[in-house]
């Protein structure tokens, strides 16, 4: 088997552009793990004329702050603030916050080896704070902040760039275009007072058009299969608030194994590298809370994910749970616990 996997592997640099129309959704490619783990995307492509509509939900969970490996509590949280380099947590430090997203994904095979994708975000923010020492309406008190709406929309194109019958090279040449509102204002920190712009997490759009190249090759053995993907996210120049969020880079690797030909459990491991911003919003001042600090924005994360995909009458359902195992953060950050995707898919 191992065998064969690396002739997968050395096949890419031998056989570029000689590609050979394997249906993917017949024979071993079209069982259980044909897609990737919930939280994989642009791993697989469909066949000319094919449509595929999917819903996907996913929901993070962050609760404490961490400095590099460091959980603190709340209150230290905010004392940590007063020392820091730039000193922040003044006005409230953030406690607790969920990420969820709602997302609509449509794929097209533009040919059986070119498969055009979109995807529509629709994210739901909540972040629950505790008010610092400087804040007019009371240290010690909380309150809540949250924000929904149109995210970025991601299109792109997939391109096989080599397949057998057993593999696939795919590259993705992905972007994302700007609808995200990154300019919303509360006045719940200080309790009505002063209305403020929402900090940069709980912002609903990167503000940019990014790059988002990214490649996949997955390889199928007889009852089991073999995914690794690397993913970006790059941002071009600033946005219209004068920042720029971080690049990220994500590593995964997955396996999964079918139980059925219509049931399979997979198995994901997956780094993430983000960089902090560049520039600044110059309405969001550090000292007021550890979510205005471009520099306390990126870091390492290592995820793992655990996951089963379905078929049922044509439906597709996959559905994964991701504890974060392991995260180093710059400054000062809510640190994350676990995420859980979802999604129900159909092509036709
Ligand atoms: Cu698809």
């Amino acid at each position: 088997m191992a065998k064969f996997q690396l002739s997968c592997l050395l096949s890419l640099g031998l056989f570029v552009g000689a590609t050979t129309a394997w249906g993917d959704d017949s024979g071993r490619k079209g069982l259980a793990d044909k897609h990737g783990p919930a939280g994989i995307m642009g791993d697989h492509l469909h066949e000319q004329g094919e449509w595929m509509v999917e819903y996907r939900y996913m929901n993070m969970y962050m609760d404490d702050n961490r400095v590099g490996e460091t959980t603190l509590s709340d209150s230290q949280a905010i004392a940590y603030g007063a020392t820091s380099n730039p000193i922040t947590n003044r006005g409230a430090t953030p406690t607790q916050m969920t990420m969820e997203m709602h997302m609509v994904h449509v794929m097209y095979g533009a040919s059986d080896d070119v498969t055009l994708y979109t995807m529509l975000m629709l994210p739901s923010l909540t972040m629950d704070h505790l008010r610092g020492p400087a804040n007019p309406a009371g240290p010690g008190t909380d309150f809540t902040t949250h924000n929904s709406g149109f995210g970025d929309t991601t299109l792109g194109a997939l391109i096989r760039l080599y397949s057998t019958e057993r593999c696939d090279w795919i590259l993705n040449l992905g972007a994302s275009v700007p609808t995200g509102d990154i300019y919303r204002t509360s006045s719940a920190p200080t309790g009505g007072l002063v209305s403020q712009p929402l900090p940069y997490p709980m912002r609903l759009g990167s503000g940019t058009f990014n790059a988002r190249p990214g490649m996949t090759v997955k390889y199928f053995a007889d009852w089991w299969s073999w995914g690794g993907q690397i993913q970006t996210d790059l941002p071009i120049g600033k946005n219209y608030r004068d920042y720029q969020v971080g690049s990220e880079v994500r590593l995964n690797t997955w396996t999964q194994y079918l139980l059925t030909d219509q049931v399979a459990l997979s198995w994901r491991g997956e780094h993430v590298w983000r960089d902090n911003y560049d520039g600044a919003d110059p309405d969001t001042p550090d000292a007021l809370i550890s979510t205005n600090v471009e520099s306390f924005r990126g870091g390492y994360w290592y995820n793992m994910g655990f996951g089963a995909q379905a078929m049922w009458r044509g439906n597709y359902f996959n559905a994964e749970i991701v504890p974060t195992l392991g995260q180093d953060l710059n400054g000062i950050q809510l640190e994350t616990d676990y995420s859980i995707i979802a999604s129900w898919s159909r092509a036709f």
